[in-house]
């Protein structure tokens, strides 16, 4: 079985994630999207959280599922039998850090990083700008999947800036 594993921190998954995960699963024959915790970031969402909204937005991809791990990735991957990492290129500046990744997991592990270049749509999305722009009430609502923006802004409306 061909296993791909699509890291992030997803606080909050954007259409830009979206877009990454359904074409990897299209290439795999199983994803994994993988919420890395990153104990030193206090995060809007609890990491539960980030998986039932990351659950509900794949539930009609058969082949994809959720999970979440502390922890370098090659760890996670050499414990799952996945032989690729799966990520998304928005910009050149993605590219320098990406490649440095990639470059560093292969050394580390072996394993390979496929990079691939995102939908033009979504190069301006990131998980903490749509943060941002919603905190002052701006419009998300075509930024990222439906149960997201509800939570969202039933989370900013709890804490208001
Ligand atoms: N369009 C397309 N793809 C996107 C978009 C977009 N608009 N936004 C994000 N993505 C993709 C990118 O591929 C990105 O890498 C990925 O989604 C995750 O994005 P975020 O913002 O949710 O997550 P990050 O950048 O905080 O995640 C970094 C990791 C958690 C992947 C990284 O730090 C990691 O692997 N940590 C584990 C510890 C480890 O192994 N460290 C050593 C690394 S060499």
């Amino acid at each position: 079985m061909r296993r791909a594993v699509c890291p992030g921190s997803y606080d909050p998954a954007t259409n830009g994630h979206l877009d990454i995960i359904v074409r990897a699963a299209e290439l795999f024959d199983e994803v994994v999207v993988a919420v890395l915790i990153n104990k030193k970031k206090q995060g809007l969402f609890t990491i539960e959280e980030r998986i039932e909204m990351l659950r509900e937005t794949t539930e009609q991809l058969p082949n994809v599922r959720i999970d979440s791990w502390h922890g370098l990735l090659v760890d996670y991957c050499r414990q799952h039998d996945i032989a690729a990492i799966a990520k998304g290129l928005r910009s050149v500046s993605d590219f320098d850090y990406e490649l440095q990744m990639a470059q560093m997991n292969r050394e580390l592990s072996g394993v390979e990083t496929l990079l691939m270049s995102n939908n033009p749509a979504f190069s301006f999305l990131s998980s903490s700008l749509v943060k941002e722009v919603a905190t002052y009430g701006g419009d998300v609502s075509q930024m990222v999947p439906a149960v997201v923006y509800k939570r969202l802004t039933e989370r900013l409306a709890l804490n208001p800036e």
